[in-house]
């Protein structure tokens, strides 16, 4: 196997014999052999839709399949072989149809093969990341495909709530293109990439307006740590449409429900806080779940990444529920909602009754809900404070959080700021930070947390918003300091994203991605600035 997508690989060079995340060689190869497939249907469909003919099914068994293969989301090898059997048909039944309407399709290898080669495994080590023999175009190459990753989830979760944009499916398919062409150099993979993260732009402001149009805007919201003394459900990941149908059924059963590791801002919307049994948030980042979903006693659904492998002496598979994109060997998985309808959670719910309630392991609150459209509320009080000099500098602390203790840095940082600057934070990473006594100023708290990883955007709303207050001409020129922390294919949509807005100088870390050849590293720092995380003070 060969992988080097996310932060934790090994050495910062690429897993080889087994992921640090769990992954089995034989599940990195399905998931290579996904990717392949994922390519030849990007390419028949490309050239279906340059002639008008085509449909969106195909753009969502692309989503899907790619947010499968995100760091954490899917261990089950047995649903990586449906979607890549699934996806070799589809591929068949596109070609069928090209042939009829007489559409030419590029001849590539990804196109050829159109049924599950019985040697996947050879197969896969042909077409997996290291079949690219240079490694700049190898680097770039990757670095498209990871952020066409996190795109994929983001548009997938807008999907769920009935928003699509056939802009960013028509780019998915180019971008999928390109990356399988042979004869592709580095130029056009550069602009490929940014062309990647301005659609990923797209993608997290459709999600926005999807969520906000959905379930209101996000408000400042004190978010209980503690439990109560009822059984409970544990929610995790990133989906909202899945929040909702839990939260309804659940209604009135006498089973209450948690939010754990990014789903935590599910409580900074209207829609969300008024169900009296929507307790609170449980634990941490996604890291601590061994010890945390054993103390919680009830049942677990994960709606998206992050999942890590059970412990030998893990008890809470059978507790343990997947849902969408995301699977686990051994957990049930909740299937699709169909056309109009909803997911059936009622066997959770059964369960979860016969579970004993959470064990509390810490009390008290958190404070969040600062998304664009509340701080823009707050913004006659932001500015003021700039112009008298109580906020002296905004750090963007977004991103995701880590198991590896080197990521005690972001606490210590985050600690050590001086008590005129505002953290600006979303995703996980928050939770390094999110419950120091760090203090307020004037009112306005010193981590301002906009959601989760997708809400990053609403930092970008955010940044603008004040570029105009002050009459600024370039966002760079704001008073902002960026330190990111990345881990997974979340994170690199959003830092593409970033760049492609003209956003310089973004400090990442705990260490540059693995997948950067020496030569495009280069090009990051002298193009953008893009540093390491700053040393502490
Ligand atoms: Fe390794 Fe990360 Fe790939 Fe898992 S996702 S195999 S930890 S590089
Ligand atoms: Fe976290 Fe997995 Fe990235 Fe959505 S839950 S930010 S790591």
């Amino acid at each position: 196997m060969f992988c080097f997508q996310c932060q934790e690989t090994a050495r910062n060079q690429g897993c080889t014999i087994k992921g640090v995340c769990g992954k089995e060689p034989q599940t990195a190869a399905l998931m290579d052999l996904l990717i392949y497939v994922c390519r030849g249907i990007a390419i028949v469909q490309r050239a279906l839709r340059q002639n008008g003919k085509a449909v969106d099914a195909p753009d969502h068994f692309l989503m899907d399949a790619l947010f499968t293969t995100i760091t954490n989301a899917n261990f089950d090898d047995a649903a990586l072989s449906e979607r890549i059997n699934k996806g070799f048909a589809l591929k068949k039944d596109l070609l069928a149809q090209a042939r009829q309407e007489g559409i030419n399709i590029p001849d590539m290898p990804e196109v050829r093969l159109t049924a599950a080669p019985a040697d996947y495994q050879n197969v896969a080590a042909t077409v997996g990341v290291l079949s690219e023999p240079d490694e700049d175009i190898r680097s770039l190459k990757q670095m498209t495909i990871y952020g066409l990753k996190g795109m994929c989830a983001y548009a997938e979760h807008a999907l769920n709530l009935g928003h699509a944009n056939v802009e960013i499916y028509t780019f998915l398919e180019e971008a999928l293109y390109q990356v399988s062409r042979n004869d592709i150099g580095a130029d056009e993979l550069v602009a490929l990439v940014l062309k990647t993260g301005e659609t990923g732009v797209k993608s997290m402001a459709l999600l926005d307006k999807a969520n906000t149009s959905t379930y209101g805007h996000p408000q400042m919201t004190r978010v209980n740590i503690g439990v109560g003394k009822n059984p409970g459900i544990l929610i995790s990941g990133h989906d909202l449409r899945d929040m909702e149908d839990l939260l309804e059924q659940t209604s009135g059963t006498g089973v209450d429900v948690y939010t754990h590791g990014e789903m935590l801002p599910a409580h900074y919307y209207p829609a969300f806080r008024k169900y009296p049994h929507f307790v609170g948030n449980y634990g941490n980042a996604w890291w601590k779940q061994r010890e945390e979903f054993e103390s919680f006693n009830g049942v677990i659904l994960f709606t998206t990444n992050c999942i890590v492998p059970l412990a030998k002496e893990g008890t809470y598979l059978d507790r343990m529920y997947t849902t969408g994109s995301c699977g686990y060997p051994g957990a049930k998985h909740i299937p699709a909602r169909k056309e109009g309808g909803k997911k059936d959670f009622s066997e959770l719910i059964t369960m979860a009754k016969t579970c004993k309630p959470p064990h509390e392991i810490e009390k008290g609150e958190i404070i969040g809900g600062f998304a664009h459209n509340q701080v823009l509320a707050l913004a006659d009080q932001v500015v003021e404070a700039v112009k008298t000099g109580a906020i002296k500098r905004f750090v963007v602390m977004a991103g995701c959080d880590g198991r590896m203790k080197s990521r005690q840095y972001y606490t210590d940082y985050a600690m050590a700021l001086p008590k005129d600057n505002v953290i600006l934070t979303a995703g996980c990473a928050k939770y390094r930070y999110n419950k120091l006594p760090l203090g307020d100023i004037n009112g306005i708290p010193r981590v301002l947390d906009a959601g989760q990883c997708n809400d990053s955007y609403s930092l970008v709303l955010i940044a603008l918003a004040l570029k105009d207050a002050f009459g600024l001409k370039d966002v760079n020129d704001l008073p902002i300091f960026y330190n990111i922390a990345w881990y997974e294919q979340k994170a690199v949509i959003v830092l593409l994203g970033l760049l492609s807005l003209g956003v310089k100088n973004i400090h990442l870390g705990p260490t540059l991605p693995g997948f950067l050849s020496p030569n495009v590293a280069k090009v990051l720092v002298e193009k953008f600035g893009i540093g390491p995380q700053p040393e502490l003070n």
